[in-house]
């Protein structure tokens, strides 16, 4: 007769199998720019048994978890040796946060951790919590993984348990494997979260997309995206940040906004996918938003379309925090597929898949932000009014069969 253990254990790997081997299914129609995808890719439940559980029914006869996993989400996103990978930040049931590399074959399903999560080396200053890596391919030969280091504050009131620094932690890597840790990013600015290291020298230097920001929570005085640039990575100091995209009054990143990914180039400008921030009723709200920026001139917002790009949807909306879109990867595969590994609420990982095409005439034809309503009713009239001009038959609405939606493809 098997032991109770062994049917619990037999159970739990059953349901790991089938929950990592789950084909994923691309969303009907979409909006033109993306697709959703019906799962997540990564979730807590995707996190090996064995790093879960004592397996030895000697030493934990009800087969209980030592070691809870709390989210899986803000990934940062490579591809490495044909594989998909995102460097996960993995959260425990005790808050901390770590990171782990999940890989997949197509990037949409079948992500599988690796046998070990990273021991990310330290500074002289221990590290409390880490989190959201941003991996770039720098031109220099290296693997980059740009992640915010939080420890607590030293000039805390005593009884303030949470008042915390955040700094941009820099390590290195060729494999995600074995990681070179470097000293922290150097800035003005006392807080610094949403750092991201551009894949190509600028002038010779490293160049750094930053977030100033005053306190902890609060994006400060002016704010925005930052940028800078470093003589050298190894002790890397950024003396002046020069903010390119300001939050604004009355927009989708008016409470504060940070960069996702690095960059992608295209032969138009640089493609940017960031996250911004609004205070509601209900909490802050947290969306992504794109922009593009000059070439030859990093500093150039040249294109950038009115509001949100993603925001919450359906079970989007609801985690630990809820109300948040947030994205730190994606990965421009060969074939122009660009695949944006989002998190929802804090707690789960997902991917939109889109082409390279797709997102620059998204980037450069869609309407920018007018600031007041009158100028968006303004940009509706346009768009109906250009309509009247088609001729009748390009206007005729075909019925559409259901099938030419219904095949929902693995990309
Ligand atoms: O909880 C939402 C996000 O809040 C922070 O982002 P930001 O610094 O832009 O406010 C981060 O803690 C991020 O990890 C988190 O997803």
């Amino acid at each position: 007769m098997r032991s109770e253990f062994l049917c619990r254990l037999q159970a739990l790997q059953k349901a790991h199998t089938e929950l990592v081997e789950r084909k994923n299914k691309k969303e009907v129609i979409g909006n033109g720019v993306y697709d959703r995808y019906e799962y997540p890719v990564v979730t807590a439940q995707h996190i090996p048994l064995n790093w879960k559980y004592d397996l030895n029914e000697d030493s934990n006869p009800y087969l209980m978890e030592r070691f809870g996993i709390n989210a899986t989400f803000n990934s940062g996103a490579i591809k490495l040796d044909g594989k998909y990978c995102l460097v996960v930040r993995v959260e425990g049931l005790d808050r901390k946060s770590f990171f782990a590399v999940a890989e997949s074959d197509n990037g949409i399903d079948g992500f599988r951790f690796r046998s070990h999560p990273i021991t990310m080396p330290e500074t002289d200053v221990p590290d409390t919590n880490v989190y959201d890596m941003r991996v770039v391919q720098h031109e220099d030969g290296w693997i980059y993984g740009l992640f915010c280091t939080e420890r607590k504050d030293p000039g805390a009131a005593p009884g303030d348990q949470s008042a915390a620094i955040a700094q941009c932690g820099i390590a290195r890597t060729k494999d995600l494997d074995t990681w070179e840790r470097l000293p922290d990013l150097r800035t003005p600015s006392p807080q610094q979260r949403n750092v991201v290291l551009h894949p190509e020298f600028v002038k010779g230097k490293y160049a750094f997309y930053t977030r100033p920001q005053d306190s902890f929570i609060e994006a400060g005085k002016g704010g925005g995206i930052g940028f800078g640039l470093s003589d050298d990575i190894n002790g890397a100091i950024v003396p002046h940040e020069e903010v390119i995209d300001p939050k604004t009054y009355h927009t989708v990143y008016e409470a504060k906004n940070g960069l996702g990914p690095a960059p992608i180039r295209t032969e138009h400008g640089w493609l940017h996918l960031a996250h911004g921030v609004r205070n509601t009723a209900a909490g802050l709200r947290y969306v992504l938003y794109m922009f593009m920026t000059d070439l030859h001139d990093l500093t150039k917002v040249i294109h950038k379309p009115a509001g949100y790009f993603m925001a919450p949807e359906g079970e989007e909306r609801i985690g630990d925090v809820s109300n948040v879109l947030f994205a730190n990867g994606w990965i421009a595969d060969d074939d122009g597929t660009v695949l944006i590994y989002y998190a929802s609420s804090d707690t789960r990982q997902h991917v939109a898949t889109s082409t390279i095409d797709k997102l620059v005439d998204y980037v450069m034809n869609t309407p920018e932000d007018g600031l007041r309503s009158a100028a968006s009713v303004n940009t509706i009239n346009n768009i109906i009014n250009n309509n009247q001009h088609l001729s009748a038959t390009e206007k005729q609405v075909k019925p559409v069969l259901a099938e030419t939606f219904s095949h929902a493809s693995n990309r």
